[in-house]
């Protein structure tokens, strides 16, 4: 199919002799230009300044009538291949505009007429649709019919690969029953979902059982995301490493984990991480338990770890509480250079005491 632009434009007098007592008719009457962009090619796109949106379409009747019930839209292009459906605050001005779509003429009453003539789904997952035809999607859920929610941050990256920076966004990983937010940073570095972030003393992490499950502090700010959400998201087939950034004076430093994994409150959030060989602070065996002030999942026989070393962790089970780290301790840093003082109260990991401590889920390197 070549000659693949259809150049249409309606009728205002004759719309309204038609349909004198529709007011929705008259309002959508005015002069629309109509194009679909196979093979307009790239001189013929809309200016990028004359775009009121682009989104997924269904069809160029669809994408016909996303343009008449938006009140600024003017003309649109509908790119079959693509099916992405462009919406423009001014007419189109190229050669492509007089040819016609395989003799194919849409008038006014038509496109008017679209849920007859082509009835659309129902909006899916909970997704409401005032005016028939777009829905409103429920939080993390897109698409034309709201047909999926978003997973996590690498997945919001990939609906809109030009988007960095920190954001705060709604996912719902597949075996989550809800959508919930999380802290997203998408950059050159690859896209990060923060598990903690700790930059200030302000938040104590010295918590119980119920804010270390369902997560406390600001999404912006301090937080712990939860072990519930953890669970439900490295529940499914999702792959994902965890690091661990530590802070200190002057410096940073980076542990990267493989695979890791928390299990369900029934297993009491069990931790699952693939190790660094080297690596003290993880170098305990999976399977353990996490331990807060008023749940001793420790099985240190006396002693409830979190509540002797403060915060809420996966201690392990010996002796000591065999404390190679405590990210979740009083966060206070060593002006002598951010190297432990030996004080296991405080926040530590391995060697480094923090001036800011924070740990992130992303995918496997491919
Ligand atoms: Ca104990």
């Amino acid at each position: 199919m070549n000659a693949s632009t259809l150049h249409l434009r309606f009728l205002p007098l004759m719309s309204l002799l038609l349909f004198p007592l529709f007011p929705q008719v008259v309002q959508a009457v005015r002069s629309v230009d109509y194009r679909i962009s196979k093979s307009c090619g790239e001189n013929s796109k809309l200016h990028p300044v004359h775009i009121i949106k682009a989104f997924g379409g269904r069809s160029d009747l669809h994408c016909a009538v996303q343009c008449e019930l938006h009140e600024h839209c003017t003309s649109f292009d509908f790119d079959r291949d693509s099916k992405e459906c462009t919406l423009g605050l001014q007419p189109f001005y190229t050669d492509c505009s007089n040819s016609i779509v395989n003799g194919t003429n849409y008038t006014t009453e038509e496109i008017k007429h679209f849920d007859e003539v082509y009835p659309l789904p129902a909006c899916l997952n909970g997704g409401k649709s005032p005016n028939g035809v777009a829905c409103d999607c429920p939080n993390g859920a897109i698409g034309d019919r709201c047909e999926r929610f978003v997973s996590d941050c690498e997945d919001w990256q990939s609906i809109n690969p030009t988007e960095s920076g920190h954001k705060v966004k709604w996912i719902k990983p597949p075996a989550s029953p809800t959508p919930f937010q999380v802290y997203c940073r998408m950059d050159s570095d690859g896209t990060r979902l923060y598990v903690m972030t700790r930059t200030t003393d302000t938040t104590t992490f010295n918590r119980d059982w119920a804010a270390y499950r369902d997560g406390f502090g600001d999404l912006d700010g301090d937080n712990w995301l939860g072990l519930e959400k953890l669970h439900v998201l490295t529940a499914g087939d999702q792959r994902y490493r965890l690091r661990v950034k530590v802070d200190v004076l002057n410096d940073d430093n980076y542990e990267t984990y493989g695979e890791f994994r928390v299990g369900d409150e029934s297993e009491n959030y069990k931790l699952s991480v693939n190790l660094n060989q080297s690596d003290p602070c993880f170098a305990i065996r999976n399977g353990l338990p996490f331990t807060t002030t008023d749940r001793d999942n420790d099985e240190v026989a006396g002693i409830n770890c979190a509540r002797r070393f403060g915060g809420g962790w996966w201690f392990f089970t010996n002796n000591t509480c065999s404390l190679y780290c405590n990210p979740t301790g009083e966060l206070v840093f060593n002006t002598a250079g951010g190297n432990y003082t030996g004080d296991r109260t405080h926040a530590f990991w391995q060697h480094w005491a923090p001036v800011a401590i924070s740990m992130y889920l992303m995918h496997p390197e491919v």
